[in-house]
């Protein structure tokens, strides 16, 4: 079996799909929007928001790519608390943390027993202190998730470029994999430059994502990996159109013969930059499809690491705002840069912004003014799941119907000028097409139009006040299904 072929959701439904050249276009159709998250993406994408922890060397060179060369004495956080990090990131809403336990620089963030490029070397705690144990420890005592960035490209590392650099990433990846508890994910960046000695790697994928599977099966591998798709930006917009299956063209027949059992068919290759990745003209002459969901990663500064010259040049809280608008809101979980300062410590400035980002979203989302609503949609079923606030239960339509009118009544005129939608994944990604309308006293009018919608799909518009808004789904590549509907309030700018 290959190793990312998720385990336990049922018989039939799979992450992956293999396309027959018998097949139809209908097949191929059926097939895409029958495909599903393994149950440690579909965990992944219910978290929405995570939070990157870029520190290093780095943060005491005032840099954004270190060399390798650095002394690990200039390391030497003066009051590092990684509960201070761990409550921030919570208090802001973010589920996970990914900590950069190793970046292009080598240095490690933990005592490694396989390089001198470590705390081990530097000042801080006398050469005893532990980064990754203590934001480890710390994710648990705020049961949050942890996850791990270690990257390949290794500019200290005098094995660079050989095969054993391929065994010395083995060894510390086993060391964090190990020594920590859970990890829930591990990020691999793509950027492959060159070692100290000049030379380029062959890093061996398949052998790093089995030790994966070994040692933290619940754990998803991202971006240079099978389970989580960079979106392909580091602005923190998404795509309009954000499908999670996409086309994976090495899943054919012979492949799937030649590496059962011994490798993972499939890793990232192609360009996955384009504006659209998985539509019907993409998937159609695909060999196979696979669900690789999209994360989008920003940082809340302009650098990934912390620089004092970049205290007034954080992100507004109404920027941030955006930004989740159009990650999370696009089908993308939204992963955010803090990175901590000098000291060991998020900067105060930083959190006035999460707290006020925080604020905000509270603002629009507490109040569901669908939630009281009379429904009616006369092909569908289970009304009462759409505003049950369970995503486990969802509305969706008789026979073979792929399209459907959503119509709400409210209780009385209201005032909103944001749409939330949310398919239930876990039996596929469907929708391809949807209009919004509202009942302005004698007709219909358009207030806005939609394509994909994925686990979340949040849409802006200018304010309308009325008592009847329907959603009309035009295109779905099998039944449509809906596990959640709101209707919010943005206040807007005077
Ligand atoms: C990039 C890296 O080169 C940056 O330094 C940062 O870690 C970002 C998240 O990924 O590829």
């Amino acid at each position: 079996m290959l190793l990312f072929i998720s385990v336990g959701i049922t018989a039939q439904k799979k992450n992956f799909a293999q396309i027959l050249s018998t097949d139809s276009d209908a097949d191929i159709i059926r097939k895409a929007a029958n495909v599903v998250p393994s149950p440690r993406q579909l965990r992944w994408q219910k978290l929405e928001l995570t939070a990157f922890f870029h520190f290093g060397v780095n943060t005491f060179t005032d840099s954004e790519w270190g060399t390798g060369k650095e002394d690990p004495k200039i390391f030497n956080p003066t009051a590092l608390n990684a509960d201070q990090w761990v409550k921030v990131a919570k208090d802001a809403g973010f589920k996970q943390v990914i900590l950069t336990a190793k970046h292009h620089d080598g240095f490690c963030l933990w005592p490694s027993k396989y390089t001198e490029h470590s705390v081990k070397y530097s000042p801080w705690k006398n050469g005893k202190g532990d980064v990754v144990k203590e934001v480890a420890e710390a994710c648990k005592r705020y049961n949050i998730g942890f996850g791990v960035y270690l990257s390949p490209w290794d500019r200290n590392s005098s094995l660079y470029g050989t095969e054993a650099y391929n065994d010395y990433f083995v060894k510390q990846l086993t060391e964090l994999l190990t020594n920590y508890g859970r990890v829930d994910e591990v990020w691999f960046d793509g950027a492959n430059g060159e070692g100290p000695n000049g030379r380029k790697q062959v890093y061996d994928f398949d052998r790093w994502y089995k030790l994966i599977r070994k040692l933290q099966p619940a754990a998803v591998i991202a971006i240079m990996g099978p389970d989580v798709r960079w979106v392909g930006t580091e602005s923190g917009y998404g795509r309009g159109t954000e499908w999670s299956v996409v086309p994976i063209n090495n899943l054919d027949a012979n492949t799937i013969a030649s590496n059962s059992q011994k490798s993972i068919a499939f890793k990232p290759e192609g360009d996955m930059r384009g504006d659209d990745l998985g539509s019907r003209d993409k998937i159609l002459n695909a060999k196979g499809l696979v669900w690789y969901p999209a994360e989008t990663d920003v940082s809340i500064r302009p650098g990934w690491f912390y620089h004092d010259k970049q205290n007034v040049q954080i992100k507004s809280p109404e920027k941030l705002l955006d930004i989740y608008f159009h990650s999370v809101g696009r089908n993308s979980v939204l992963l955010m840069n803090i990175p901590p300062d000098k000291q060991g410590l998020i900067n105060n400035a930083d959190i006035e912004v999460l707290k006020k980002w925080k604020q905000l979203r509270d603002d629009i989302f507490s109040k569901n003014f669908a939630e009281n609503a009379r429904i009616i949609s006369s092909n569908g079923i289970r009304m009462n799941a759409l505003t049950d606030k369970n995503y486990n239960t969802w509305w969706t339509t008789k026979g073979a119907d792929t399209s459907a009118v959503i119509e709400l009544q409210l209780n009385q005129p209201t005032t909103f000028n944001v749409l939330m939608l949310q398919e239930n994944i876990s039996v596929g990604q469907r929708i391809e097409k949807f209009d919004v309308e509202y009942w302005n006293g004698t007709s219909w009018q358009k207030v806005t139009e939609g394509t994909t919608v994925g686990y979340k799909r949040l849409l802006q518009f200018p304010k309308i006040t009325t008592g009847k808004v329907r959603i009309k789904i035009l295109s779905s590549r099998l039944n449509p299904t809906l596990s959640e509907l709101g209707l919010f309030y943005q206040k807007e700018k005077e």
